[in-house]
């Protein structure tokens, strides 16, 4: 066992999509445990801060855009192994491509829409998982 805690938001597309029961009930139906959950709109520092390593990119601003949109649900999450395992329920960043049977490739729209719009964020490393929890959940 490698019990693990990992930040997952549920992204504005997610959220007013009415999709925050339908993305939790897969958090807990693979056995994961909510420690924390909140609702907020993220102030733009936040969001610089939990997206810096993608500052610069061509898509950082409308990231940053989309994200301050409307409202975000953030999550702290455990379970065994649980950093890799959401990413594997969550699926490949572009919903387009995204495997059947994960949240963005049973979810995610992808009729014109951008690549941000993928319904969830999750920690991709041990490190990324308590420097992001730290940012969210202080
Ligand atoms: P992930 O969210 O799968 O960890 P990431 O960390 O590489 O992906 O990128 C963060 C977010 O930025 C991602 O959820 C959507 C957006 N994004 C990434 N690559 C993009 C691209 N090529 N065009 C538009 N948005 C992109
Ligand atoms: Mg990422």
């Amino acid at each position: 066992m490698s019990v693990e805690e990992t930040l997952v938001l549920i992204k504005p597309d997610g959220v007013a999509r009415n999709l925050t029961g339908e993305i939790l009930r897969r958090i807990e139906a693979k056995g994961y445990q909510l420690v924390d959950v909140k609702m907020l709109e993220a102030p733009r520092e936040l969001l610089a801060a939990h997206y810096a390593e993608h500052e610069g990119k061509p898509f950082y601003e409308p990231l940053v855009e989309f994200m301050e949109s409307g409202s975000i649900v953030a999550l702290r999450v455990a379970g065994n192994r649980v950093i890799e395992g959401f990413r594997s329920l969550a699926g490949t960043t572009d919903p387009s491509t995204a495997a059947p049977g994960t949240i963005r490739g049973d979810l995610g729209r992808d009729w014109g829409l951008k690549v941000q719009q993928n319904l969830v964020h999750g920690s991709d490393s041990v490190e990324s998982a308590e420097r992001e929890l730290a940012l969210w959940f202080h």
